[in-house]
């Protein structure tokens, strides 16, 4: 079914910019803190994963099974302490190919949202100064169900004020992919192959990405 593409919705952590190693070293600092080791493999499966969930993930690796309150109080440590890393996020951490994405989208007269899991979105934004470059941002904030689930992108559509089949969706996580195939969206993916079966499109980088031929390619799907 041909496609026109009138929006794109690109995800943050992976696709715009690299965050993933910050909140690899705060998960780190708790785990050690709760006095087990958290691996690089362990943090890939918190990838795209919403911050009470990553926790869930960290404290089944530790083997621990903490009340309801606590686990409250050691999301919101780990989040003090990437947050506190994130001051020292420039321009410079933007993703080689993103602000040119962005700037392609708009030349173009197509409007682009983000549909990120993070609620420090808007603060990553800011500091990579490409907040001026999307039209919405939906993040985790403005959500309760998670990716796969479609809705952080069915939201991003409507903030568009385009149809679900109308739009694209960059991301670089599997349950991300998922997410715009449940939503009725194309998905590109971004990264490796074995990281995201079912992607429509792929390429290991936004900056390896032509925007002309990804929209003849769906035009012509
Ligand atoms: P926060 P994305 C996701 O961002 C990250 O990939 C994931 O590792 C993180 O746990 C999640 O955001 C929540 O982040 O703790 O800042 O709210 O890939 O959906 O842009
Ligand atoms: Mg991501």
């Amino acid at each position: 079914m041909a496609r026109v593409i009138r929006a794109a919705l690109f995800d943050l952590d992976g696709v715009l910019v690299d965050t993933a190693k910050h909140h690899y070293l705060a998960w780190k600092r708790l785990a050690n803190g709760l006095g087990f080791e958290f691996t690089p493999e362990h943090n890939e499966r918190l990838k795209g994963v919403s911050r009470m969930r990553s926790l869930e993930i960290l404290l089944e690796v530790g083997g621990l099974n903490p009340p309801h309150d606590q686990r409250e109080t050691m999301a919101a440590q780990k989040n003090a302490w990437y947050v506190e890393m994130l001051a020292g996020l420039t321009a410079a951490d933007v993703l080689p190919g993103a602000r040119e994405t962005l700037l392609a989208m708009r030349q173009r007269g197509i409007p682009t949202a983000l549909g990120s899991a993070s609620r420090n979105a808007p603060l990553i934004l800011d500091k990579l100064g490409i907040a001026p470059l999307l039209d919405a941002v939906i993040d985790g904030s403005n959500t309760d169900r998670a990716k796969p689930d479609p809705q952080v992108f069915l939201l991003g559509a409507q903030a568009l004020g385009v149809e679900p089949a109308e739009c694209v969706v960059f991301e670089d996580a599997a349950a991300g992919i998922e997410a715009a195939h449940a939503g009725g969206m194309m998905a590109v993916g971004v990264g490796k192959a074995e990281n995201l079966p079912g992607a429509d499109l792929l390429v290991p980088g936004l900056y390896a990405l032509d925007v002309d031929a990804m929209l003849a390619f769906f035009q012509q799907q």
